[in-house]
């Protein structure tokens, strides 16, 4: 049925405590919902980056087991997790930074071998709880505070496109990019983030979501400002979509 308020999932009983306008709240209640509808509320394990998802453990958001991994080291967690338990649903939930800079061994050690864990990475274009320094992420030109005169790419490298190289280079079960600025991109969100799930529950292989957010702190705007920018020019660079769609699935 169409514009039905979903409940808020049962597992989640805290308050997080993102910036206000921030995407990360939006990210994981959305990946709780599906979690709940799939039947594995009870039997899901998250491993943790470090970074403002950190803010999930700190502040008892949830019920959902949790490990908080050493920096980057989410991907070979998880892959441990998994390997011991198959009957549970192990996601990673990282920031760029700690998916895409310094944990990019491991998670693209983790997709190479096509681990059956899904990986979610929220991409602000920026290392949010630090304080807004470069990432690898981060847009040519941007200004952070460790590109105070916008992001040189001849020197710093230019942005790094993980869902792409991963579709394109690998053999996962599934990859995507998702947004949650209107209704509807929230709705295709849900659904690509249930598909990555699913891919793990069907036992077809590794899947990933890059979740394209705001960071209205770092980037010094606001909640508004901040999601038109995200529209107008960090999605230029980083279009959402499927990049692997599930075998079987339609083109
Ligand atoms: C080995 C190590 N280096 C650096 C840090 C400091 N640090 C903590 S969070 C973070 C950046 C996180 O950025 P990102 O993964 O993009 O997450 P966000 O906060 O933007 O959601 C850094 C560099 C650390 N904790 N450990
Ligand atoms: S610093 Fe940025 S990413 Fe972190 S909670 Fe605040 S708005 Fe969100
Ligand atoms: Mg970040």
């Amino acid at each position: 049925m169409a514009n039905v308020i979903k409940e808020k999932p049962s597992i989640i009983h805290g308050q997080h405590k993102f910036c206000a306008g921030c995407s990360h709240g939006i990210f994981y209640r959305l990946i709780q919902e599906c979690v709940e509808e799939l039947g594995y509320a009870k039997r899901q394990i998250i491993a943790l980056g470090v970074g403002c998802s950190s803010n999930l453990i700190l502040n008892d958001v949830d019920n959902s087991d949790k490990f908080q991994c050493a920096h980057g080291r989410a991907g070979a967690t998880a892959t441990g997790i998994k390997r011991m338990r198959p009957d549970v649903l192990v996601m990673t939930y990282q920031g760029d930074g700690d998916c895409g800079v310094i944990g990019l061994a491991e998670t693209l050690n983790a997709a190479y071998r096509n681990e059956k864990i899904t990986c979610f990475t929220v991409n602000n274009a920026n290392f949010g709880m630090t304080g807004g320094q470069m990432s690898w992420t981060t847009l040519p030109g941007q200004k952070t505070t460790t590109s105070i005169h916008g992001r040189e790419c001849e020197q710093n490298g230019w942005p790094l496109h993980l869902p792409e190289m991963i579709a394109a280079n690998l053999k996962p079960a599934y990859v995507a990019r998702c947004a949650v600025y209107d209704a509807k991109t929230v709705a295709e969100a849900k659904r690509y983030i249930k598909n990555a799930l699913e891919a793990q529950i069907n036992g077809e292989g590794y899947s990933m979501v890059e979740l394209l957010g705001v960071c209205p702190t770092n980037w010094g705007m606001s909640p508004l400002k901040a999601t038109e920018w995200l529209k107008t020019e960090l999605q230029k660079e980083y279009p959402l979509g499927e990049f692997k769609r599930r075998d079987g699935q339609d083109a």
